[in-house]
């Protein structure tokens, strides 16, 4: 039988052999795989662990929180308070930053988090998964506010998500390519399963939710509709589609087979750049996507050069196989 490396061991060696990872930051990530495992154990109970269903509140961005988006979040603060690494973090689900109390060690690193995404596949026993992104505080005063997690997503020290499908994942980069992990249930690890993914530059495969089609900007437009036209139109090929409706799904299909992903820009909302959030959904998927040969836009600039100016700043994603962002960056590019 091949040898098994578990999670621990490839953190290790990132530290000790190659000098990729301060002990920290592999102290950190090992928190954050744990709480991931904790986050996967309620998913999977479902209506078992009564974990479905609405919670009955809302969110800073206006939308209703299910019961395991909260959950989510409380495991994952609580796994991260204590361990001497982190000086704050922040979350989807939370309006504003959480400082790491006093009563614990202060660290130098940043955590942010989309606790539970794809909240709408939760209740329908649909692939969510758990999104994250490390920074690391920058300059040397004292204190943390919102502003240092204002940072360009190409400051990022990893980031990485898990996803909770038929089988739980843990993809992970600390910008030296990208490794996948599947929970083993029984041994209770995380097991290297894919190192050094590679997105192919060429798909045939796109990703977005076709029914805002009549919102989209004219590049937009065009780019689908020539993917539509098929081995008929100027592409001279057909497209298949997939939708999951949850980014972690959609962008595992991308790093798994190749594809191209987006969420763009659309006139319901126009003074909104997007749906999907910079910080911690944009930032970590488009590092990821990078560090497997892919590419992320936002129709006009790489993702990871963007300075934000808020935390919950929202931003249009098109992400994935290098020859198709590049050319639906290009159309929108082209139009000004
Ligand atoms: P969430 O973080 O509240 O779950 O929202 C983000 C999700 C993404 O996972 C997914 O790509 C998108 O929203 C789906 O949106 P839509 O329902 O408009 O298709
Ligand atoms: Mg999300």
């Amino acid at each position: 039988m091949a040898r098994r490396i578990s999670l621990t061991q490839y953190l290790v060696e990132q530290q000790r052999e190659h000098g990729h990872i301060p002990a920290e930051l592999r102290l950190l990530i090992e928190v954050v795989a744990r709480a991931c495992k904790t986050i996967a154990i309620s998913v999977n109970k479902g209506a078992l662990g009564e974990v479905l269903g609405s919670a009955g509140t809302e969110n800073i961005q206006g939308e209703v929180q299910k019961k395991l988006d909260i959950i989510a979040n409380e495991v994952l603060i609580e796994a991260n308070e204590w361990g001497g690494h982190l000086a704050a973090m922040a979350s989807e689900e939370m309006d504003s930053i959480h400082l790491v109390p006093n009563r614990y060690p202060q660290g130098e690193y940043l955590l942010l988090f989309d606790p539970l995404d794809g909240s709408s596949n939760i209740d329908v026993n649909v692939s969510i998964g758990t999104i994250f992104s490390v920074l690391r505080k920058v300059g040397h005063h004292r204190g943390i506010s919102e502003q240092d997690f204002l940072q360009a997503g190409r400051a990022q020290a990893a980031a990485g998500y898990c996803i909770f499908g038929p089988q739980s994942m843990l993809v992970l980069t600390v910008g030296e390519g990208v490794a996948v992990f599947t929970l083993d249930r029984e041994m209770g690890s995380w097991v290297l399963t894919a190192d050094r993914v590679q997105v192919p530059a060429d798909t045939r495969e796109f990703a977005i939710n076709m029914s805002n089609m009549r919102h989209w900007a004219a590049p937009m437009r065009r780019y689908v509709d020539e993917c539509l036209a098929g081995q008929e139109g100027p592409r001279g090929k057909d497209f298949n589609m997939r939708w999951v409706a949850s980014m972690v799904a959609d962008v595992h299909r991308i790093l798994t087979r190749g594809g191209i992903f987006m969420y763009p820009w659309d006139k319901r909302e126009p003074d909104k750049p997007g749906k999907l959030r910079l910080l911690y959904e944009a930032n970590p998927m488009s590092f990821i996507v990078e560090q497997a040969g892919g590419m992320a836009t936002d129709g006009r600039q790489r993702i990871l050069d963007i300075v934000p100016t808020t935390l919950h700043q929202r931003v249009s994603v098109m992400l994935g196989s290098r020859n198709e962002v590049e050319r639906v960056t290009a159309y929108h590019r082209e139009a000004g």
